[in-house]
């Protein structure tokens, strides 16, 4: 597959396993697993031809690490970003004391009123470093970054999970735990 290919599959395995897996007629178990055998042959009948190397390419080389193969390789999930129910088993794990989070200028007026909510997604994504937080943001608009007082909530009795691609997930963060970092 040219690497052009590869990067249109990439985003509509992004969309079926952490959104709509419908799209293209498969199911996810409850912990997010698809079959890989289904996915490959579901993906070929909708529009993107692919073989088992292929994915595996994906997998690899994706600039997010946003799949994994389960330990036997018949299964495939995302690592996090997921809109749909599912239960991921991440153990909850003591943050960093400092945490960021990038989000465009038209938002932080809301946020700052009701705190940080995962929106359409299971949770708040988190990230250990302000470059990483820019480019989250700038998805948006022109980006602001806040900083988490994460030691200070996990202190309070929040749990924090780190996805296995090194994204930090929380449930939410209330107000009085953030600031804006102009
Ligand atoms: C904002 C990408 C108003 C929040 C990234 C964000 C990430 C509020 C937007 C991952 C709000 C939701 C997730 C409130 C939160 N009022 N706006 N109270 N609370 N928001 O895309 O964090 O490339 O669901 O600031 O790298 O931007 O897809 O979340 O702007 O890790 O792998 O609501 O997606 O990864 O947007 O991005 P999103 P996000 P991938």
């Amino acid at each position: 597959m040219d690497p052009r290919k590869i990067k249109r599959a990439s985003r509509k395995i992004s969309l079926v396993l952490r959104h709509q897996p419908e799209a293209i007629g498969i199911t996810l178990d409850k912990n997010g697993w698809a079959k890989v055998s289904e996915l490959l042959s579901r993906m070929s009948a909708n529009g993107y031809p692919m073989k088992r190397e292929d994915l595996t390419i994906i997998v690899r080389e994706n600039d997010k690490k946003r799949f994994s193969f389960s330990a036997d390789g018949r299964k495939i999930r995302a690592n996090q970003g997921h809109s749909i129910d599912v239960d991921l088993q991440l153990e909850a794990t003591p943050p960093p004391s400092k945490l960021f989070h990038g989000t465009a200028t038209t938002s932080v007026e809301s946020i700052l009123k009701s705190g940080l909510k995962p929106q359409k997604r299971q949770h708040v994504h988190l990230s250990v470093d302000l470059k990483t937080a820019a480019a989250v943001g700038s998805r948006h608009g022109r980006p602001v970054i806040l900083e988490i007082d994460a030691a200070g909530m996990a202190r309070d009795g929040y749990e924090f999970y780190c996805s296995v691609n090194g994204v930090w997930l929380a449930g939410g963060v209330p107000v009085e735990y953030l600031s804006v970092n102009w």
